[in-house]
């Protein structure tokens, strides 16, 4: 993948509340491209797959069952700067201390419901959207 790409999930909470439509308007506001995006499920397993960097963390069994508790879309964004300006976007992991206007200070309601996943680096982008599309070279 380019490194002007990132990946972005629209988590459980956010995705049930009605709220996707809201949250990838206000994405493509913001000048990012939508390359590839689905609705999908993931089960506890590929949860626990995808957060591995956290599983020594004590958060990690409560947000692998909450990030399999439901629908959510999983997307590839393109942008110059992808990464950075979509975690500028997305405000800090606890919606309380995200700045007023991010989506996380929108449409988060708690540390863990924080209503979108952004990546953190351009390598791990890369990782992220090849863990939920497999045909990469057609976007
Ligand atoms: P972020 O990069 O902002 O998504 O945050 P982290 O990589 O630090 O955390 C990944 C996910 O773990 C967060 F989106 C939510 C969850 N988390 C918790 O549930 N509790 C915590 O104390 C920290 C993170």
């Amino acid at each position: 993948m380019a490194t002007n790409r990132t990946f972005t999930m629209i988590k459980p909470d956010a995705f049930s509340a009605g709220n996707a439509g809201n949250i990838l308007a206000m994405i493509e506001k913001a000048g990012f491209r939508l390359v590839a995006a689905k609705i999908t499920h993931l089960s506890p397993a590929r949860a626990g797959e995808f957060y591995a960097v956290h599983k020594e963390r004590p958060f990690y069994q409560d947000l692998c069952a909450y990030m399999s508790s439901g629908a959510i879309v999983a997307a590839i964004l393109e942008k110059e700067n992808a990464v950075e300006d979509f975690r500028k976007l997305i405000g800090a992991t606890d919606p309380k201390k995200a700045d007023a206007g991010t989506v996380r200070a929108l449409y988060g309601t708690s540390i863990e419901a924080n209503a979108v996943h952004g990546s953190d680096s351009d390598e791990n982008a890369a990782i992220e959207g090849s863990f939920f599309f497999s045909n990469l070279e057609q976007f």
